[in-house]
């Protein structure tokens, strides 16, 4: 039995807002506009309104995305800076099977590049050793990591792009989730089962959903699957936002749980940050 998928494990302190930084905001735009040749402009408005009316500084309204060679385009949105953390793109939902897969077959990575990995008892588990994920499951986020095997990801999509695509830190995931307001939940503070994929009976989906499946859970930015689905490595290698079966305490989005970073669980996936 794999201990994060029955019990929880503690709470980090809640975060008390900070003034904004609209300058260093309005310097990183530029340079992302300008510098990674694979991140492009993509016309999509559709949460402008919204994240206009949750925060004062500025913002872009055509979200970017990052597009590596055999792999669906991975979206990114723009998370504004707020206290010590500057801005930053974050992907719009959990990395998927199919924007995996590129990575394993272009490299025939196995999971075992650190030396601490353990690739034969869970790394991509459920492709059963070949290097193509189940087909029913291409637009699931991809499971069974551990943070070295995201990691190895990130670097490998970092050298192929010529952006910097990496982990978001704890304090990027939390602001990503929580805005400057400190939000319970990506979408507000009363829970609801219609607004994420959790374990809850009626939320619609036995294991995993396929990344998106929750438009009214998204953050005011239009960020996705935040709470729920499966559990997302940090940089420093803790695992937010819950998973599909344990119910709405650990998808508070202040949630962490300190997990055996060498785990691969069925439940442990990640999403990125994309810098110039
Ligand atoms: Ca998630």
């Amino acid at each position: 039995m794999h201990a994060l998928t029955c019990r929880r494990t503690h709470h980090t302190p809640h975060r008390s807002p900070h003034p904004k930084h609209a300058r260093t905001l309005l310097v990183s735009l530029a340079l992302l506009a300008t510098a990674c040749s694979a991140v492009v402009p993509r016309a999509d408005t559709s949460h402008t309104a919204t994240a206009a009316n949750a925060y004062a500084n500025p913002r872009p309204t055509t979200p970017h995305t990052l597009h590596i060679p055999g792999a669906p385009p991975i979206e990114l949105i723009h998370v504004p800076g707020h206290g010590t953390t500057n801005p930053f793109w974050l992907a719009r939902t959990e990395l998927t099977y199919a924007q995996f897969a590129p990575f394993v077959q272009a490299t025939h990575y196995d999971g075992s590049d650190h030396p601490s990995s353990r690739p034969s008892e869970d790394f991509l588990q459920d492709w059963n050793g070949n290097p193509t994920p189940p087909p029913d499951r291409l637009d699931h986020p991809v499971c069974y990591l551990n943070v070295h095997h995201a990691r190895a990801f990130c670097v490998w999509a970092s050298r192929t792009t010529g952006c910097t695509v990496r982990l978001p830190t704890d304090a990027e995931w939390e602001l990503a989730a929580r805005g400057p307001e400190g939000r319970t939940f990506p979408w507000g503070d009363e829970w609801d089962l219609q607004r994420c994929n959790s374990g809850t009976p009626d939320d619609g989906f036995a294991g995993s959903a396929p990344v998106g499946s929750f438009p009214r859970g998204a953050t005011p930015e239009g960020v996705l699957d935040l709470a729920g689905n499966i559990w997302e490595w940090t940089a420093e290698g803790h695992l937010r936002g819950g998973p599909w079966c344990m119910g709405p305490d650990t998808v508070k989005s202040a949630f962490v749980a300190r997990e055996d970073t060498e785990r691969a669980d069925d439940k442990f996936g990640f999403r990125v940050v994309v810098e110039p």
